[in-house]
């Protein structure tokens, strides 16, 4: 079936609506950061850079890294980019964008987000790296598809229990990494555990300025949550979404994040650039290992 104009929007070179891309820009192994600072942070390391791009808070550089093709793409904050950047990509692979079809032969993309995040657990040290085991979901963007057959209800339901969580604000939810992908990222040097994705960076995180907090108690109850040997280890604000987003699509996705500040103790990082590059050249070296 033909999908309209008003739902598959192309510019008029034929890239995609926000990314600015045409299928052959984007490689199959992608990278996303928040920052478009970041981009250049890391393309500054491929042997060679084939497409630069940017449109609004979506810039995209694809080159290689020792040989491998890769695609870095920033996402500007929050799980709403996400949603675009991930159907984005999505429709570049598996929709002819000449007939509006979908393809018959699917294609599967590793997308890794490099991010920053603060720590909720004070044994996880600012500048260590999170490997996020899973995705939780406080931001409802996942509520608006069919999810039931890729979150965990059980999880679901012990947290829901666990903090007393208000369902005015929306049903959280719990979405897994991809295990493939985690076994090619992870080491000694990653720290594991669920990733809360908010969406927002005061209130929904717990951060009180002027504004009265719907539960000042939560960041503590999420803290000591425990379900089968899970722990939520840090607070940002896109994992859920990519994790959502790529297991309904049959992507694989891991978020890897360097905890700027430590939200139990209260520090903050004296070099969180330096931390971000050290999570950097990381990546780049995990992702293109045969
Ligand atoms: C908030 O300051 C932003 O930083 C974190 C959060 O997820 C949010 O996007 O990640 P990035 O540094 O990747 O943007």
């Amino acid at each position: 079936m033909k999908i309209k104009d008003s739902e598959l929007i192309l510019n008029p070179d034929g890239s995609i609506y926000h990314l600015n891309l045409r299928p052959e820009h984007v490689a199959k192994d992608i990278i996303f950061v928040g920052d478009q600072n970041r981009v250049d942070r890391i393309s500054k390391h491929f042997d060679k850079i084939e497409v630069e791009t940017q449109k609004r808070e979506f810039k995209t550089c694809t080159g290689t890294y020792k040989g491998k093709r890769i695609t870095v793409i920033s996402t500007g904050i929050g799980p709403d980019n996400i949603d675009i950047a991930i159907n984005e990509i999505d429709a570049l692979f598996n929709i002819d964008l000449n007939t509006r079809e979908i393809k018959k032969d699917l294609t599967s993309v590793n997308i890794v987000r490099i991010g920053t995040s603060g720590s909720l657990q004070a044994d996880i040290p600012v500048n260590s790296f999170v490997l996020s085991q899973y995705g939780l979901g406080l931001d409802n963007l996942m509520r608006s598809y069919v999810i039931d057959k890729v979150i965990d209800t059980d999880l679901e339901d012990a947290f829901i229990k666990h903090t007393n969580w208000d369902l005015r604000k929306g049903r959280p939810y719990f979405v897994q990494n991809s295990p493939e992908l985690e076994a090619k990222l992870e080491s000694d040097k990653t720290f594991k555990g669920i990733t809360g994705t908010a969406g927002g960076f005061y209130g929904p995180q717990g951060r009180v300025l002027r504004l009265a907090i719907q539960d000042p108690e939560l960041n503590h109850k999420i803290d000591n949550f425990k379900f089968g040997g899970h722990r939520v280890t840090n607070f940002e604000m896109e994992t859920s979404a990519i994790y959502g987003l790529c297991k309904l699509l049959g992507h694989h996705a891991v978020s890897l994040n360097t905890i700027i500040a430590n939200r139990a103790n209260g520090t903050f990082s004296e070099d969180p650039y330096a931390a971000v590059d050290k999570l950097i050249v990381y990546t780049l070296d995990k992702l293109s290992a045969q």
